[in-house]
């Protein structure tokens, strides 16, 4: 019998089809990226009931072709019929928006996720999705299908224990709005389940992938954000063994600072607001940072470290070697930003800054042989940045000297509208030399890189200035660099990395990419940063030459030929070996080459990469060479 609509049945279908139609407007896109906010969303809901206190275990299973199924143990989501709609509570959460405990009946929640735009946004990207209640020994069912139309109403299948109780929810990404990609990606389903086990403290979170070799994660930390601390500092020399934890509460806003010292240069802060990461910063991790810099200058002058007509220690120099993460648990989160993960909330700052000073002090106070260390570290960071300000005197284009050895190096191009030119930051000079003058000479300016760079890892500021490749690339850049950095100087649109596949050549980007991850991290944000890709394989075949990337182009191409066709398959082992016009065709003409956009994942990953493989530990640098050793025998295969 046909279903008839009344009129919420339509309100309801106009809801979910608005979604449909602006899939971007709810989970931001529909890339990889917007896949994975369907499980978050889904997660968020199973995290409340924990953040409510009702659940203590959540699963999130990849099925085989890519259907999820998240789990939780909470007390299940009320199986009774919303007044308001006259649809069960069930139906209401998952087919009206915005439906669902975060923005109903009063009692806030701390929710996380894509700011709460609920599950019936992932019922509406989904081809179907089924929700189970387990409650009072039965357990209820109810379908959803071709985004988000009930199949029927939420009706008992079954019946189970009687003391089990908790939800559980399946569905599958509609490939109709997912075109990029329904699979889902392990790493980035563990790294926030990780995550969120370390912001939510005994919350066990377990993942299981059923698709091709069975693999599965459990992640579970009493101890919270420390043990988040304790992770990231894993392999690095510290300065304080004891991880210093400081928390507080005023009005229904809660935070929570966890915090230690390394012998590195750089500072890892990590701030959250209801569990979402607040890449952006805000108002608690400024409070937070406020204090600190307040704190660690008393402190300095009240010991007579700080002389009275010495300089007060800036907010960096106190960061030097910090890792610290900050959670915030606020009722009425405000998020601004670009990407909406900076906390507006202006009353934050201050509750920040009272409940980390406190902490702080009091932590200074009790361990004054650790307060000595990190006060040593501080004031040596001041030294180095002062030397720093007048090393970066030799970045500035003054003077004939440098500009004549600079552009030694450098062949600009012509053009000088930043916004169509492109730099070259090529391996060897050989590449280098057949870069130069196979370019588009108005708009590709090339910068030959001799060897290696310096590791900036290990290395300040002041020293990374004295690396005379690193100062080339700044001074070609523009922008300065440090507390001068100026991102709307930079002269290109365009910083593309050219090495070669071999091990040589990744060494080389890995190092690029920490020097612009530690000192020019608004060029990666901006997107400004790119890998070239150069070919693999050169098919000759008839008087055809085809240049393909990867061996899987190779295997297509191949499979598209005459089988009598005679046929020569090159592999390319390096940007050296081709001429001129060869590099310029295959790698570097805006038509036809292809170029690899690098995220700031890929630049804190490279960074992590060096901080395992130099770090002090010896445990970390193993683990990291077995994973990946077997990747440098192919590659020279
Ligand atoms: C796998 C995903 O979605 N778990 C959820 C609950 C529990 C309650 C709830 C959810 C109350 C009226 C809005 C139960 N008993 N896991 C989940 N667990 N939603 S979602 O309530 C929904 C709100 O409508 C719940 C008492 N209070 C709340």
């Amino acid at each position: 019998m046909e279903h008839e609509y009344n009129d919420s049945d339509i309100q309801v279908l106009e809801g979910l089809e608005a979604v449909r139609k602006r899939p971007g407007m709810y989970i931001g896109t529909t890339s990889e990226r917007g896949l994975h906010h369907l499980v978050w969303e889904i997660v968020d809901n199973a995290v409340d009931e924990a953040l409510a206190g009702y659940c203590d275990d959540i699963e999130v299973i990849i099925e085989k072709n890519n259907v999820i199924t998240v789990k939780d143990d909470g007390r299940g989501i009320p199986t009774g019929i919303n007044e308001k709609t006259g649809l069960s509570t069930v139906e209401t959460i998952f087919t009206v928006l915005h439906a669902g405990g975060k923005f109903g009946n009063g009692g806030y929640k701390v929710s996380g996720g894509l700011h709460g735009v609920g599950a019936s946004v992932v019922n509406a990207l989904s081809t179907w999705l089924e929700v189970r209640i387990y409650k009072d020994g039965h357990v209820y069912y109810q379908r959803f299908e071709n985004g988000g139309k009930s199949v029927e109403p939420l009706k008992i299948i079954e019946e189970c224990s009687k003391d089990r109780t908790g939800t559980s929810v399946s569905f599958k990404a509609d490939p109709e709005i997912f075109k990029e990609t329904t699979v889902y990606n392990y790493e980035t389903l563990a790294n926030r389940l990780e995550e969120l086990a370390f912001l939510n403290k005994g919350l066990r979170i377990i993942l299981k992938d059923l698709r091709q070799d069975e693999k599965q994660d459990e992640f579970v930390y009493n101890g919270g954000i420390i043990e988040f601390v304790k992770k990231l500092n894993k392999g690095k020399k510290v300065i304080n063994e004891d991880i210093v934890y400081v928390e507080g509460k005023e009005d229904n806003i809660s935070l929570e600072v966890a915090f230690q010292y390394n012998e590195d240069y750089n500072s890892s802060i990590y701030s959250f607001t209801n569990n979402i990461s607040t890449y952006e910063g805000g108002t608690h991790e400024d409070g937070v940072k406020r204090a600190l810099t307040r704190i660690i200058n008393n402190y300095a002058k009240n010991n007579k470290i700080l002389k009275d007509n010495d300089d007060a220690l800036t907010g960096e120099d106190v960061r030097e070697g910090l890792t610290m993460i900050i959670s915030c648990k606020h009722p009425d989160p405000q998020f601004e930003g670009q990407t909406k993960t900076k906390l507006g909330n202006a009353e934050v700052r201050k509750i920040a800054d009272d409940v980390f000073s406190n902490g702080l002090e009091r932590f200074l106070l009790e361990n004054p042989e650790v307060a000595k260390m990190i006060l040593e570290k501080s004031m040596t960071a001041s030294r180095a940045r002062l030397a720093a300000k007048k090393a970066r005197e030799l970045t500035r284009r003054k003077g004939d000297l440098d500009v004549t050895n600079f552009y030694g190096k450098l062949a600009d191009c012509k053009s000088k509208d930043p916004k169509e030119c492109e730099i070259f930051l090529v391996e060897g000079d050989s590449a280098g030399g057949s870069a130069k003058v196979g370019r588009d000479s108005i708009r590709q300016a090339i910068l030959p890189l001799r060897g290696k760079i310096l590791n900036v890892e290990k290395a300040r500021l002041d020293r990374a200035l004295n690396n005379e490749e690193i100062r080339t690339i700044i001074t070609a850049f523009g922008t300065g660099i440090g507390d001068e950095f100026d991102l709307s100087k930079l002269r290109y649109d365009k910083i593309i990395i050219m090495t070669d596949a071999d091990v040589d050549g990744s060494h080389i980007r890995v190092l690029l990419l920490t020097l612009f991850y530690r000192f020019f991290r608004p060029i990666v944000e901006a997107g400004h940063v790119y890998a070239a890709q150069p070919p693999l394989y050169c098919i000759k075949h008839g008087q055809t030459t085809k240049y393909v990337l990867t061996d899987e182009e190779k295997e297509e191409y191949i499979s598209t030929l005459k089988p009598e066709t005679k046929r020569e398959i090159l592999r390319m082992k390096g940007l050296g070996e081709m001429d001129a016009d060869q590099l310029f065709e295959t790698t570097m003409d805006i038509e036809r080459r292809t170029l690899r956009q690098i995220t700031v994942d890929d630049a804190r990953a490279a960074d992590d990469v060096f901080s395992k493989l130099m770090g002090e530990e010896v445990e970390p640098r193993r683990q990291f060479i077995e994973e990946n050793a077997t990747y440098a025998q192919n590659i020279d295969a």
